[in-house]
């Protein structure tokens, strides 16, 4: 059984999967919310595979265009093999977190409780994840849908809040009955706004980004824990809505240098999810032509693989996710 959020000291899961800190013998638990996807949870993926239909849930690498949060943009050179028998390809400046891509837990650093397990972020590392592989039984809400069928389309140009009513509402008017332990898959539709733009508004966004997501607090995170996702991923920039402390208020923002620990979530979400809870974040997954199908057939749930890149001590990886129906 597991722990409820409310029950957590402080908000952190460390340990309930077992010693997480490794006592400093770099033994720790590197999977957090991952722990959760089981055999049996491997087997309620594959369930839900009915007709075959795959949807293959990486973005364009190449977009954004620009790339955001000041993020560098890859040079791709395609090379020639001697001979003129064929080609090699490099890439270069190529920052993990440019498109579809997972937070690992070297992302981000709680200032009070440090990383995951409250260990040194070089215990942590993509290439846990990818050794283990990530797969389940993934879970589409389409909040962006949803939202615009009950009219109340998301804003897509600003910092408009996914509420945790508005999962939880989704998720009940899907008819999706979410279990502990499946893939959390939360669409927008902000990839698809994103691809309308034109280059002068892709490159005001990538100046000044302003995008909807899920509204940071401790409400959100006590949602999120609650239906004890084993990891969740989102379309959108930042999972949560950007930029930070947008929808804070002031008097809120200004006990962040006195009350870091309790304030720091209502900021950034991130700060609660990622070093505190271990729940993998993944950010701009292309969830349309999914969300499509299970508008059209009214399922929801499917077979979610992912094999993260195997890179010793990365901090992010494309997700290379497939979802299959
Ligand atoms: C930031 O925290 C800026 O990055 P991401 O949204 O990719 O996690």
């Amino acid at each position: 059984m597991l722990p409820s959020y409310d029950d957590l000291p402080g908000g952190k899961a460390w340990g309930v999967w077992g010693d997480s800190t490794g006592q400093g013998n770099g033994e720790g638990d590197v999977f957090g919310c991952l722990n959760l996807l089981t055999p049996e949870r491997v087997q309620a993926g594959v369930a839900c595979v009915q007709r075959g239909a795959v949807f293959a849930l990486n973005w364009d690498m190449g977009l954004p265009d620009p790339p955001l949060f000041g993020r560098a943009a890859f040079q791709h050179e395609v090379t020639s093999l001697e001979h003129d028998a064929g080609h090699d390809e490099t890439i270069s400046g190529w920052n993990t977190q440019s498109s579809s891509q997972w937070d690992g837990f070297r992302h981000i650093r709680h200032a009070v409780h440090d990383f995951y397990g409250g260990v040194p972020d070089e215990e942590h590392g993509i290439h846990h994840w990818a050794a283990r592989g990530i797969v389940g039984r993934g879970v589409l809400v389409d909040v962006g849908r949803w939202r615009e069928a009950q009219g109340r389309p998301l804003q897509y140009d600003g910092p408009d809040p996914v509420e945790p009513d508005d999962v939880l509402g989704c998720l009940d008017a899907q008819g999706s009955a979410f279990e502990p332990g499946d893939i959390l898959l939360l669409r927008t539709g902000w990839t698809a706004w994103y691809e309308s733009l034109d280059p002068g508004r892709r490159q005001a966004l990538a100046q000044n980004l302003l995008a909807p997501g899920l509204r940071p607090g401790v409400a959100t995170a006590r949602m999120l824990w609650d239906l004890h996702p084993a990891a969740l991923a989102a379309d959108n920039p930042a999972v949560e809505v950007w930029p930070p402390g947008s929808l804070a208020p002031p008097e809120v923002i200004a006990r962040i240098a006195t009350d870091y620990e309790a304030v720091a979530p209502e900021v950034f979400l991130h700060f609660a999810l990622l070093p505190l809870l271990g729940l993998p974040l993944g950010e701009m997954w292309d969830l349309d032509a999914l969300a499509a199908d299970c508008a059209a057939d009214g399922r929801y749930m499917c077979l979610l693989t992912s094999a993260p890149l195997n890179l010793r001590g990365g901090v992010a990886s494309p997700p290379n996710a497939l979802a299959i129906k």
